[in-house]
Order: C-alpha cells, then sequence, then structure tokens
C-alpha cells in the first residue's frame, strides 16, 4: 500500500487557471428564481462551486493535453483507435472494444441487442439513466443491494454490495430464460458512491455462472471502487489500484463505461466485451447512430485523452489524493452536525435531506428544496437524487411510491478544486444548518415525461 505522507498534497500542481466568480445574494435568488428553482437551469457562470457532478468535469493533465495534438481524425481506422483500443485491453483486460460519446449510448447499444420486452434486469442499483435505458428497451431493472445499502449511518464498508439471496430469488422466482444479465455499478453511485467489494464481485459471479447468465459492469467509477478494495478487503492492500481495476473486470463478461468520470476526460464512453458474437451484433447499432466503430461518436483527439486519461486513473498517489479530497469535506460536514451518508464514497459526499430538513415532506422534494438553498446561501451548486429523480408511480391513481433515499449529492469533479474550495463549502451548510427550519419546500410546475428531474420547473411553497 503507498505510504500516506506520500499524498498529503495534491500530486500535480497547477498551469493553467480559470476564474470563477461569487455572485452577490441577491443576484443569486434572482438567478434561481429565474431558473424555475432547477439548479440545471442556471447559467455555469453564475455559480461559485459546481459540484453538480464530477461526469465530464475533470482538469486534464499536460500530457492529455499534449496527446490530444497526436489525435488521428481519420474516419476508419485511426491510430487514435488502436491507442484507445490497447489502453482499455491493457487496464480493463477487455478483448472487443467499442468506442461511444459517453455512457448512456453504450448502454443503449448493449441493452438493445440483449434485452427483451418483459425482461428482468438485477442491479445492486441502477443509476438513474441507466435504469431508465432498461425500461426503454422494455426491461425492468430490480434493486438486489443489500439492505445495509438504505441505511446512511451504518458505518460498514462496502455498501455498494449485492445481497445474493436478493439475486438468488430473483432468479429462482423471474427464472433465468427472463434475465438477459446481471449488471453491478462500482461504486453505487445511487447509494451514496458506495463500494463493491471484489468477495461479492466473485460471488455474484459464480451464481450468474450456475445459471448461465452473463455479468456486465457499470464502470464509470472502477478505479474508485478498486481504491476501496485497497484500503479496505483483506488481501488486497499491497496491490496497486492498476491490479485490483484489472481484477474486477475478470468477474465480469463485459462493461459499460462512462469514462467522462474515472477516466478524467471531458466526454466520452466505451463497451468493453470478450463475447466476439455480441461484439459483432452490436456494431451495425454504432455505424447507425454514433458513425463508424472506430470513433463512436468522438474525435481522434478525443480517444487520445481517453486512453492516457485510463492509465492516469490507475495512479495511486492521485487516487490516494482524489478519495481523500471527498472525505475531507465529508469529514467537515459531519464535524458541522449535517447526516451524511457514511462512510463517505468515492466521488462526492451525499448528504440525508430528508433528515437535513425533517419539516418537509418527501412531496416537497426536500432534497431539491437543499439545492436551491445551498445555491442562495454560498453559491455551490449540487443534485437532489431522491424523490425527483427516482419516485414512481404506483398501482392505483395518484399513488407515488418513494424511493427509500432522499439524498442531495456535492460531487466532485477531479483535479478542479482545491481543499479551499471544500472549506468554503462548508461552511456555507454551516450558515445553512442555523437557518434550516426555514428551508422553503418545492411544487412542480411542470415535469417532462422521462428523466424528469433534469427538466423539471417549481415554485417555492
Ligand atoms: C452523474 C452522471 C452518469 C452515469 C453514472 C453511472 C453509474 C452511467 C452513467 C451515464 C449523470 C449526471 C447526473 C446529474 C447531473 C449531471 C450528470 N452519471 N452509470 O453525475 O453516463 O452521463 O456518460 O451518459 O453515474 O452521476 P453518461
Amino acid at each position: 500500500m503507498i505510504e500516506k505522507e506520500r499524498v498529503l498534497a495534491e500530486p500535480f500542481r497547477i498551469k493553467v487557471i480559470e476564474p470563477i466568480k461569487l455572485i452577490s445574494r441577491e443576484e443569486r435568488e434572482k438567478k434561481i428564481k429565474e431558473a424555475y428553482y432547477n439548479v440545471f437551469n442556471l447559467r455555469a457562470e453564475n455559480i461559485y462551486i459546481d459540484l453538480l457532478t464530477d461526469s465530464g468535469t475533470s482538469a486534464m493533465s499536460n500530457k492529455q493535453w499534449s496527446v490530444m495534438m497526436m489525435g488521428d481524425e481519420s474516419y476508419a481506422g485511426a491510430r487514435s483507435f488502436f491507442r484507445f483500443k490497447e489502453a482499455v485491453q491493457k487496464i480493463l483486460g477487455f478483448k472487443y472494444v467499442i468506442p461511444t460519446h459517453q455512457g448512456r449510448p453504450a448502454e443503449s447499444f448493449l441493452f438493445k441487442v440483449l434485452i427483451k420486452k418483459g425482461d428482468i434486469v438485477p442491479f445492486n442499483m441502477p443509476f438513474d439513466s441507466t435504469g431508465a435505458q432498461v425500461k426503454d428497451k422494455g426491461g425492468t431493472a430490480i434493486e438486489c443491494v443489500a439492505d445495509i445499502a438504505y441505511d446512511s449511518k451504518a458505518v460498514v464498508p462496502f455498501k455498494g454490495n449485492i445481497d445474493l439471496n436478493k439475486l438468488k430469488s430473483v432468479i429462482d422466482k423471474e427464472g433465468r430464460e427472463k434475465i438477459p444479465f446481471i449488471m453491478i455499478t462500482i461504486t453505487n453511485n445511487t447509494g451514496g458512491g458506495q463500494p463493491v467489494s471484489m468477495a461479492n464481485l466473485k460471488a455474484v459471479k459464480k451464481l450468474a455462472d450456475k445459471n448461465h447468465i452473463p455479468v456486465f459492469i457499470d464502470a464509470a467509477r472502477c478505479a474508485e471502487n478498486a481504491y476501496f478494495i485497497q484500503q479496505h478487503e483483506e488481501g488486497y492492500q499491497n496491490k496497486t489500484i492498476a491490479e485490483i481495476v484489472k481484477e474486477q473486470f475478470t468477474y465480469a463478461d463485459g462493461c459499460t463505461m462512462s469514462a467522462k468520470k474515472d477516466p478524467l476526460v471531458n466526454i466520452g464512453g466505451f463497451i468493453g466485451l470478450n463475447d466476439e458474437e455480441l461484439y459483432r451484433k452490436i456494431l451495425p447499432h454504432i455505424v447507425l447512430n454514433e458513425g463508424f466503430v472506430t470513433y463512436g461518436g468522438l474525435a481522434g483527439r478525443d480517444l487520445e485523452a481517453l486512453a492516457q486519461g485510463l492509465y492516469e486513473m490507475v495512479d495511486d498517489d492521485y487516487m490516494a489524493y482524489r478519495v481523500r479530497q471527498v472525505q475531507y469535506l465529508g469529514k467537515q460536514l459531519d464535524d458541522i452536525g449535517v447526516d451524511v451518508v457514511k462512510p463517505v464514497g468515492g466521488s462526492g459526499v451525499y448528504v440525508d435531506a430528508h433528515a437535513f430538513l425533517p419539516h418537509l415532506p418527501l412531496s416537497q422534494f426536500p432534497a431539491d428544496a437543499l439545492g436551491v438553498a445551498i445555491y442562495v446561501e454560498a453559491g455551490v451548486r449540487g443534485i437532489g437524487l431522491g424523490t425527483l429523480a427516482f419516485a414512481k408511480a404506483g398501482k392505483k391513481p395518484g399513488e407515488v411510491i418513494y424511493p427509500k433515499m432522499e439524498l442531495f449529492r456535492l460531487a466532485v469533479p477531479r483535479r478542479v478544486y482545491t481543499d479551499r474550495h471544500m472549506d468554503v463549502v462548508a461552511e456555507g451548510f454551516r450558515q445553512l444548518t442555523k437557518k434550516r427550519d426555514k428551508i422553503k419546500g418545492l411544487k412542480l410546475t411542470y415535469e417532462p415525461p422521462v428523466l424528469r428531474h433534469f427538466l423539471s420547473r417549481f415554485k417555492l411553497i
């Protein structure tokens, strides 16, 4: 394991800066009203510290910027594609690699080929857009995460693990013919960025093999997951992140990747596979939707940056710094008395918004109301991952099935902000805590038919 003193500070220095500005509270109140109280509608220039997402928001390294000049923009068979493919083969270990422009198309093409109407796909937990992709293909995603995942206060490692008994009963009940594959999200974003242990990956694969069901990994944060295995799982302390990342994928038949997360690029994704037949079935969909199969909607220079980013995401010093910064923010919020999901996960700090705002019923979207409040208080943007994003209509008219957790996520972009920025976020919460009982709930005035959190409009109650 790497020595602690090697990661006292950022393992890089800053060469380029991008100015940010805190506009006045009065202006923030005006801007959020104009944005219909949905932080997605704000102009980014009116945000001081933007923790909406860790997706596509990374700062690229000097090496990434320099290899971009080597981008081969040939339509077919570009050199950049082969460099990218080699990086995926080396780091993740998959034989066949299909580039896509981000994670969603990777999921969409794989699911299109595998899911039939009425199928069931067990997950630990699907991310919102991944669950929506399953639904779009006529399937239903089922959560099989261990129950402890729903207890935000339980400090146990690997709260992203699948409960094998739950998985087994889904297979027994539905029958393996109705289950085209099992998918494991590492780390489990919806459940608070919680990791999945190697033992769990291994056990799921064993059960899946017994039932002839393939296993796919949603790999967006696979390197952060590997860090938690290195730190907390017996037998992995002396392995490198690179070794652990690679071992994780030996327990899968393939993966979908949103490369906008751990692989440190602003755009990109891919599908990794070992099965040639499946690979061949997906290729025509790429030609129809993303362009040719050696660029998948990306420029040659994007593929170069992605190849380099894959090597950088498994750097042990970088990853120790990365997770430590997220934990630094988490600890400060915890010390103030803000209820955060514990242990603090990889990509961000998840606040239990219902616990923070107990006076707001779930029907008033506490997570999103908190998002409005922290923007007005401190110019900080986060995202609600609760009722608005995950509630479902029940069978009875007007019935709403609320998700088990009402979270507000502060996702930390990679290599972008300093610890001082994290201090400012924490100070915003310290001020907000004093007046939390005055924070108002939200009422929907418009909602789109799918993934409503992105486009909804509200008024304050
Ligand atoms: C996020 C973004 C995307 C994602 C993911 C996992 C585990 C697939 C995807 C899809 C999405 C987002 C949410 C709110 C605000 C902005 C962005 N997650 N699997 O922030 O990948 O976005 O590349 O299509 O987390 O968590 P892609």
